[in-house]
């Protein structure tokens, strides 16, 4: 019984087949720009809206600060999102981002930022179609101000602020089920830190195994093995969108990156995100890999107060077997003192899943469309797309 979902133009579980168009397409008729509503949509007295300008650190600060407390938690409430303030302002200054688009609430006596919903530009193709759509994120309700009904007013307010721009379609993800995932994914884990995972309860000794081998388990190279594997430099641009672009036409459901994009969102910036390529001997490249870093607040733990994560991001296998650069990256990650590197079962990822020793989480991911339909449930193989 979804009140707010039901009301919005997203497929619904109770759809009759029958009834229900048999192609892709959009679920709402055509609208302009004229049509959209002028005026914010009306928050609760006390309240007041306001757009987040992330040139201003004080303000990323403050949706640190809200995020960092209220944000994403594990179904036990072991474990918080921590996306730092240095992340967040990639996140969210890509391409083509707009100020009106980090939208916030504050309390109006004290102006205290108490509620926050973003959108960032996309090109997204699902199967044939490409659209000109948004990625929804970040949405978040202070934890006092929760069960109040406050989180439909502003996914409402985003909508309206998209549809100014003449864009109709978003994409989102979320670990809950909401009417209708497009494709229902997995997180997989693969330690680095066992120990330190073990300690704060991440994960769980296995029968019969002692800490000592564990850790032997888990134990990685000293450095990455394939000839020509390094970090990527912005020059390599170019060719990796040549790669990527290319890997990329195979899934379902994928972004179309422009130059400029793969700049923002694939050149390393550290602690945010890390990219390689493996250089062949004849200088072009032929592979490339991706993670970006998300701790997370480790939540009423005597000695550790964070979980250091590397979360796969895009990557292309060429020359190199999957294996073989997966391994080299998460020896890199090791090296730098991640605990944990996480995967979802998207991309040609459960190629080596289960070989490269993760273990799958207990939460899942699942991708939504908004005034998509697609009328076939896709495979987390199908996905291409990732969203941070
Ligand atoms: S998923 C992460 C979402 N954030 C968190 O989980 C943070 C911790 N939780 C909170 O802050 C990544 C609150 O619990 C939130 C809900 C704010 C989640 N997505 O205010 P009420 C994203 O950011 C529905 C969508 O009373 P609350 C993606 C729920 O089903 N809807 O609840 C975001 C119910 O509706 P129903 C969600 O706990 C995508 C209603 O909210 C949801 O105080 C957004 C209850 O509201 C979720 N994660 O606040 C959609 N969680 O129908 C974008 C709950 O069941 C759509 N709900 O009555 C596209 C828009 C753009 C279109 C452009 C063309
Ligand atoms: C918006 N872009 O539940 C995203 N994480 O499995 C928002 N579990 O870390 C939506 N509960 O399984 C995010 N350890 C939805 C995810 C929310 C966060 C979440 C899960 C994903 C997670 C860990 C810790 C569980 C703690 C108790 C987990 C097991 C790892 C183990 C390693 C060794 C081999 C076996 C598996």
């Amino acid at each position: 019984n979804y009140t707010f979902w039901g009301s919005q133009p997203v497929a619904q579980f109770d759809d009759d087949p029958g009834s229900t168009p048999t192609e892709d397409g959009s679920i709402e008729g055509e609208k302009t720009v004229d049509e959209v509503q002028k005026e914010p949509y009306k928050l609760p007295a006390g309240y007041e809206w306001c757009t987040c300008d992330f040139s201003d650190d004080k303000v990323v600060q403050e949706v640190y600060n809200l995020l960092t407390t209220n944000y994403v938690e594990d179904d036990d409430n072991m474990f918080r999102f921590d996306y730092s303030a240095g992340f967040l302002k990639w996140a969210l200054m890509p391409p083509g981002s707009q100020q009106e688009w980090l939208a916030g609430v504050r309390v109006s006596h004290n102006k205290k930022l108490v509620g926050f919903i973003t959108a960032i530009p996309a090109t997204i193709r699902v199967k044939e179609q490409v659209l000109r759509m948004v990625e929804i994120n970040f949405l978040c309700v202070h934890k006092k101000l929760r069960a109040k009904r406050l989180a439909p007013v502003l996914i409402k307010e985003i909508t309206r602020r998209v549809n100014l721009h003449d864009i109709w379609q978003a994409a989102y993800t979320a670990g809950v089920v909401l009417p209708t995932p497009v494709a229902t994914c997995r997180y997989w884990h693969r330690s680095l830190n066992p120990k330190k995972l073990i300690d704060v309860g991440f994960s769980k000794l296995g029968h019969r195994m002692t800490m000592a081998r564990t850790i032997k388990l888990y134990r990685l190279p000293e450095s990455p093995r394939t000839p020509g594997f390094r970090q990527m430099h912005e020059g390599d641009s170019q060719e990796v969108l040549n790669l990527l672009s290319a890997y990329l036409e195979q899934f379902k459901l994928a972004p179309q990156l422009t130059l400029e994009e793969v700049k923002h969102w694939l050149v390393p910036r550290a602690d945010v995100i890390d990219s390689f390529v493996v250089e062949g001997a004849d200088g072009t490249i032929t592979d490339f890999a991706s993670f970006y870093t998300l701790p997370s607040s480790i939540l009423g733990h005597p000695q550790h107060s964070v979980l250091k994560a590397a979360y796969m991001y895009y990557t292309v296998p060429g020359a190199t077997q999957l294996q073989q650069l997966m391994t080299d990256v998460m020896i890199e990650a090791r090296r730098k003192g991640y605990d944990v590197f996480n995967a979802l079962d998207v991309l040609h990822n459960q190629q080596f899943l289960k070989d490269l020793k993760f273990g799958e989480g207990d939460g899942f991911l699942r991708y939504y469309l908004f005034n998509w339909r697609v009328v076939e449930k896709l495979q987390p193989s199908d996905v291409g797309l990732v969203l941070l």
